[in-house]
């Protein structure tokens, strides 16, 4: 699929749509989801033009991917999640039903998260 340079998330990152931010640095944006599945729940996207996990791990730099792993791993921290735990999923594609046409993990956590969420 061809990236949509007018997807949500890529507005979000151009300023022009609001979001709560929790992190931000030279390669990613975590904000609150907008519609929350657990007490926190947030978003990692990276600030490239991804559309899936598949799309950004076969053309994004190393420094790209390095970059938006050490994020996702510092919100996880940041949220206080390690313990006692979270989880993180990425959506890709029709049949995994992906809405925004970004790259985006979700980080879940907050709750006992059961065996599967979302
Ligand atoms: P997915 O189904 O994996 O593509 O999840 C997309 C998520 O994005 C969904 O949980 C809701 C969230 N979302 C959609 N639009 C917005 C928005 O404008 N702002 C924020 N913060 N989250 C959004």
């Amino acid at each position: 699929m061809a990236y949509d340079p007018n997807n949500i998330f890529a507005r979000i990152l151009r300023g022009e749509i609001p979001n709560k931010t929790v992190y931000e640095d030279e390669h990613a944006l975590a904000f609150h989801d907008i519609n929350p599945q657990t007490p926190t729940h947030v978003l990692v996207i990276p600030k490239g033009a991804y559309v899936s996990f598949a799309d950004f791990s076969a053309k994004a730099s190393d420094a790209e991917i390095v970059g938006f792993v050490r994020a996702v791993g510092k919100v996880a921290r940041d949220l206080g999640a390690e313990e006692p735990g979270y989880r993180i999923l990425a959506n890709n594609g029709a049949d995994a039903r992906q809405e925004v046409p970004h790259l985006h993990v979700h980080v879940f956590a907050g709750t006992d998260l059961g065996r599967m969420i979302k």
